[in-house]
């Protein structure tokens, strides 16, 4: 059960800016490192240690983690799927070399790893219902190949290094904090800011598509406890199933409906997008982690839509 120093890469983006509060309350104030690419915001008015780190250098990575004693490192720094697609190179060169160096930095200082890996590691020949833990893996998007390559090398070092690595095959995931950027399940955030800010929102994909989706809480308690977990009981070391609801569009906006009743969706289709959610499970078995951890989703689709529109409104003042 890993205690001491943690380091949070990508802190400033959609799941590092949610995680890091979490963290905090867990292990308290000192004991979370901050780092990204991008400098905090003018008067983010973040709390404790942040250092600018650029995963892709190996020797900044490790000077960071010696200098602060960081026992753990949770890896959030990466490309989404849609974004990836577009520049297939950059994305291997981030996601990848920047899992590696965060690994190598683990293996020679003695820390944890946690690595967010999708239901983008599944592809169009995976069963698409209840898919299994342990099941065929052959995405055709570089970010599904590189969320593969990702869970073989977290696996690899485990098995090899002896380092605790621990994953998460994360789905959809919908947050108030900080938006997603360049995901292909970024509509289930757009639409509560949409419905709230214009009354209609123009979805990018067809209205029966369903794909796994989770609420932040939900998805930054199971960072927390996986890592918080004894080792002795987790039979998977690239990454666990975890699912929490299974969802459409237009499921989603006849939720939002009930709280916004004047509320329109539209549907303008991304061939791109749409390939990509086609070829992702529509549902995850995630038995294993509630039997190895405990794992147990808070929000389900009502729960999280009501939480998401109270946020939202408090946040724009309506
Ligand atoms: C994306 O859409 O790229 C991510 C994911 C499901 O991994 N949200």
């Amino acid at each position: 059960m890993p205690t001491g120093t943690i380091l949070v890469t990508g802190a400033l983006g959609q799941i590092g800016s949610e995680l890091v509060p979490e963290l905090k309350q867990r292990k308290g104030g000192d004991a979370v490192v901050l780092s990204d690419i991008k400098a905090p915001p003018a008067g983010a008015g973040l709390e404790g240690a942040f250092e600018h780190v650029d995963c892709t250098d190996l020797n900044q990575l490790i000077e960071v983690v010696r200098r602060h004693g960081v026992t753990t490192i949770y890896h959030m720094a990466a490309l989404l799927s849609a974004v990836a697609e577009e520049r297939p190179q950059v994305a291997w060169q981030i996601n990848m070399a920047g899992l590696y160096n965060v690994l190598e930095a683990a293996r020679q200082c003695g820390a944890a790893v946690f690595f967010p890996s999708s239901i983008g590691a599944f592809g169009p020949t995976t069963p698409r219902d209840h898919t299994p833990q342990v099941t065929i893996q052959r995405p055709n998007t570089i970010y599904g190949v590189t969320k593969v390559a990702g869970e073989l090398l977290c696996d690899y070092y485990a098995h090899r290094f002896g380092v605790d690595t621990r994953g998460l095959r994360l789905p959809g995931l919908i947050s108030y904090v900080t938006p997603p950027g360049g995901g292909t399940t970024d509509y289930a955030v757009e639409i509560f800011y949409h419905a709230l800010r214009y009354g209609r929102y123009n979805c990018f994909l067809e209205p029966d598509t369903r794909l796994d989706m989770m609420y932040m809480p939900d998805a930054t308690r199971a960072m927390g406890e996986l890592m918080d977990a004894e080792p002795g009981r987790l039979s998977v070391r690239n990454a666990y199933n975890v699912s929490a609801m299974s969802i459409t569009p237009q499921e989603l906006a006849a939720e939002i409906r009930k709280h916004i009743p004047e509320f329109t969706i539209a549907y303008d289709v991304d061939p791109v997008l749409q390939a990509i959610a086609d070829s992702w499970p529509r549902s995850l078995d995630d038995s294993a982690a509630r039997q190895d951890w405990g794992w147990q989703p808070c929000y389900d689709l009502a729960a999280m839509t009501a939480d998401m529109i109270a946020k939202l409104k408090s946040r724009f003042g309506g």
